[in-house]
């Protein structure tokens, strides 16, 4: 049986798995450990992809999507969000405190001020930059493993098994306003069953959102797949559409089972997973489809 408690998250985010470890050590939940591990990537401006400092929509206006859900399967989003560092605090707070899901927009921007969240800009002064650069040729186009393939995705098993996950983006670099990626939409960017396991995305959100990707790899565990196997039917589920476009873009998962057993599997060369067990926290190249 694999060592508790273990935190893994998409990409290398050495400082928001700390957090999340730091956070179990200090007898807090899996539910506060990867809310906390979050909030550190959206507090860094370096980080584009991710709250403050995320690039904007094709409009200049950042906009945040999150969501988390906990061992009982309860779970709180917010959709584009603006104004606001911390969605995924607001997320757990829509999960927690509200009778509702999902808050988008004004409302749930209304509902952070009511919390007591600050009001911030959160478009940077290079953020800007980059788009204004952008805005000279305005060509929408995804692009594979860059910033705008940043967002965080965090799943963590507490000392006594119980298993909770959370995601956080600025979403693509440059969409059309309004868009919504998969990081809200549970069951796409994220599912968590505490029996099973968990899942979290990364990389083009419309393919996840197509193939309800997070549920799928917890479904399939739920059939006897390991989560290494799981991550990749569920790739293979996108690379094997008619027609798909899968070497213009990137999608990466990441999964935990019951056990503690993990697994990460993405598209392209490129992708990998930050894990925290045992004390040590290391970064791992993931496996791909495309050799
Ligand atoms: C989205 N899945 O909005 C997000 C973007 C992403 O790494 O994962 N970036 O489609």
């Amino acid at each position: 049986k694999a060592s508790l408690p273990l935190v893994i998250a998409t990409w290398n985010v050495p400082n928001a798995t700390s957090k999340a470890w730091e956070t179990l050590k200090k007898g807090g939940s899996a539910l506060d450990a990867v809310e906390k591990g979050c909030m550190v990537e959206e507090a860094d401006v370096n980080n584009t992809s991710v709250g403050k400092g995320g690039l904007p929509d094709r409009d200049g206006r950042v906009t945040l999507d999150a969501c988390i859900m906990d061992k009982h399967g309860n779970c709180g989003s917010v959709v584009y969000l603006e104004n606001i560092v911390h969605a995924v605090s607001v997320a757990r707070k829509v999960m927690e405190d509200t009778p509702h899901v999902m808050l988008a927009g004004k409302g749930a921007e209304q509902y952070a001020y009511e919390l007591g969240m600050p009001k911030d800009n959160l478009l940077t002064e290079s953020s800007k930059k980059a788009w204004e650069a952008w805005k000279v040729k305005s060509e929408y186009k995804p692009i594979i493993n860059i910033e705008n393939h940043d967002t965080i995705g965090m799943l963590a098993i507490d000392e006594n098994g119980d298993i909770s996950g959370a995601c956080t983006t600025s979403g693509l670099a440059y969409k059309m306003a309004g868009r919504v990626g998969d990081s809200p939409i549970i069951g796409s960017g994220l599912f968590v069953d505490n029996e099973i396991g968990a899942c979290v995305a990364t990389g083009l959100g419309e393919e996840v959102v197509k193939t309800v990707g997070s549920f799928l790899v917890v479904e399939l565990m739920r059939q006897g797949k390991s989560p290494q196997e799981a991550c990749e039917e569920a790739i293979n589920r996108i690379v094997s559409k008619p027609n798909s476009n899968y070497k213009d873009f990137q999608v990466g998962y990441i999964a935990v089972n019951k056990q503690g057993e993990t697994g990460s599997y993405s598209i392209h060369n490129g992708f990998s997973m930050t894990k925290f067990q045992n004390g040590e926290n290391t970064n791992q190249t993931s496996n791909h489809f495309i050799k």
